[in-house]
């Protein structure tokens, strides 16, 4: 709550034309970090859990991942929950976000066969959470899909609604007592592009234009159907809230106030990202990509288009399936009008558009990573503006490195990051309620394998103890979270003549 004497300040600096952000976050802002089942977790086979698409996709083509490395024992997390409870007890966070394996509770994918060993490992874990007045934040689906299930046709079949919404309502059931905020699904984009456009995912499908869009399509009506499942048969007396996790990039239009590259900024938003929300929010896909997608298949010579068409009663089904707009955040492009984009992205062929980062931006180990907090800022304010401004809360954001203990890099990027949410929550009343710092701890970063690192503690992946170690970044973090505050030193307010 903004008190009156600090309102009062506020608007006397602001006759004066002086310009004053809090370096307070808002006293209910809450703190967390975030991992995933696959990237953590190991015991790939143990207490019979079954092989996921990742698992298949590594194991029969090593080299794709570039340290040559695989998850099959990662952090060791299924044996050292403990531990990481321990660690998030010392960084102080409000709550955790982790993942459920799919295969390890579902070992045939299906409902009818339920693996109590796998239950109870995450009744453990939740129940730990718990005494330590953490809470869990669950995300339903990271990427670990059964691979019995891929091989009757996964995110490409109808079947998916079933097959997800059974295992979804097992897991509200299951643990919906002490688990309060789901998750259905985390970056569909990762899931379909990734996963049926581009082929670089598990299950390596490319064919982008197509199977990637109908992936979305399963996938968006597999959520919906979950959200309504919890709406109907759990919220009532489990009064939680439900969400999809979806990954927005910032595309700043390389020539501004250019429409053409105002556009073809817009029109990049909207398939990369807005193709998973506006249907959430508002039933279909955004007009620009029914549009252009239309428009491509016509060229074609097909004759109906290649985006696949929601009816009447799933555009119902579909809208307002969205408790708050869950948001991951990485980076940004610069975007140019385009009639040759990659040859291989169709979505982007049908958007229109290129996009690259400049070689000047600050980099990190990723290659696809660079450091952006005022394409973050942005991005904020046109999340308010484009979605009714809904309540947002960050569920991922975190750079990588190469493991260094004193991670200088990391600190700089969690500072730029959380003044960009202070500046979009006093300057512009952005709506953002929460924060999650990818990720607590070093873990397998999918192509990249262990070369990559996004924790706030270190984990020596050649120690069989997979000995975790705290970092200088998750000491700052720490402080943050104690003081509910960017910067003690600076006190409640930043100011700057304009
Ligand atoms: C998130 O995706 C994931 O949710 C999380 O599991 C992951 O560990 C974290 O990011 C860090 O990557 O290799 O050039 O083809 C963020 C979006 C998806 C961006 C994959 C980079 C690979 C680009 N990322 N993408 S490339």
């Amino acid at each position: 709550m903004v008190k009156r004497w600090m309102a009062h300040i506020l608007f006397l600096l602001f006759v004066t034309g002086i310009e004053c952000i809090p370096r307070k976050f808002p006293s209910d802002f809450k703190f967390g970090v975030g991992t995933s089942a696959y990237q953590i977790e190991g015991a790939w086979t143990e207490d019979h859990k079954s092989e996921s698409i990742w698992e298949h996709y590594i194991h029969s083509n090593p080299k794709v991942i570039a340290d040559g490395s695989n998850a099959d024992v990662a952090c060791d997390s299924y044996h050292k929950y403990e531990e990481d409870v321990e660690m998030l007890k010392n960084l102080g966070v409000d709550h955790y976000r982790f993942s459920i394996s799919w295969p390890r509770i579902l070992p045939n994918g299906t409902a009818n066969h339920v693996n109590q060993n796998g239950v109870q490992y995450y009744r453990n874990l939740i129940k730990l959470l718990k005494k330590n007045k953490i809470e869990p934040m669950v995300t339903l689906y990271h990427w670990d899909l059964p691979q019995v299930l891929q091989e009757q046709g996964g995110f490409a079949s109808e079947k998916l609604v079933k097959w997800f919404t059974d295992y979804a309502r097992l897991c509200f059931k299951l643990f919906g007592k002490d688990v309060k905020t789901w998750i259905t699904f985390n970056e569909p984009k990762q899931i379909c592009l990734f996963g049926y456009g581009l082929g670089v995912f598990a299950p390596a499908l490319n064919k982008s234009g197509e199977l990637d869009y109908l992936c979305a399509y399963n996938l968006l009506k597999a959520h919906a159907e979950a959200w309504h499942i919890y709406n109907n048969e759990f919220r009532p007396h489990q009064k939680g809230r439900i969400s999809m996790v979806v990954e927005f990039s910032w595309h700043e239009p390389l020539l501004p106030d250019v429409p053409a590259f105002e556009e073809a900024a817009i029109s990049n938003l909207e398939f990369m990202a807005g193709i998973y929300v506006n249907p959430l929010y508002r039933g279909d896909w955004p007009e620009i990509v029914k549009a252009k997608v239309a428009h491509n298949s016509r060229k074609e010579g097909k004759d109906r288009s290649r985006l696949p068409e929601f009816s009447t009663e799933e555009i119902n089904q579909i809208k307002g399936t969205c408790d708050f707009l869950a948001v991951n955040f990485y980076t940004s492009f610069l975007v140019y009008p385009s009639v040759t984009p990659q040859p291989e992205m169709y979505s982007a062929r049908d958007a229109g558009v290129s996009s690259y980062q400049p070689w000047y931006w600050e980099e990190a180990k990723s290659v696809w990573l660079k450091v952006t907090p005022w394409g973050f800022k942005r991005l904020l304010k046109y999340l308010k503006d484009t979605y009714d401004n809904p309540e947002i809360i960050i569920t991922e954001n975190g750079i990588s490195d190469g493991g260094e203990l004193d991670d200088d890099l990391r600190i700089s990027y969690m500072q730029q990051h959380l003044n960009a949410i202070l500046e979009a929550i006093w300057e512009y009343g952005v709506n953002v309620s929460g924060y999650t710092v990818w990720s607590l701890m070093d873990s397998f970063e999918w192509l990249d394998g262990y070369q990559s690192r996004f924790g706030l503690y270190h984990v020596d992946f050649s120690d069989p103890r997979r000995q975790r170690t705290m970092k200088a970044s998750a000491r700052y973090y720490k402080d943050i979270i104690k003081n509910r505050s960017l910067d003690k030193t600076s006190g409640y307010l930043t100011c700057s003549l304009e």
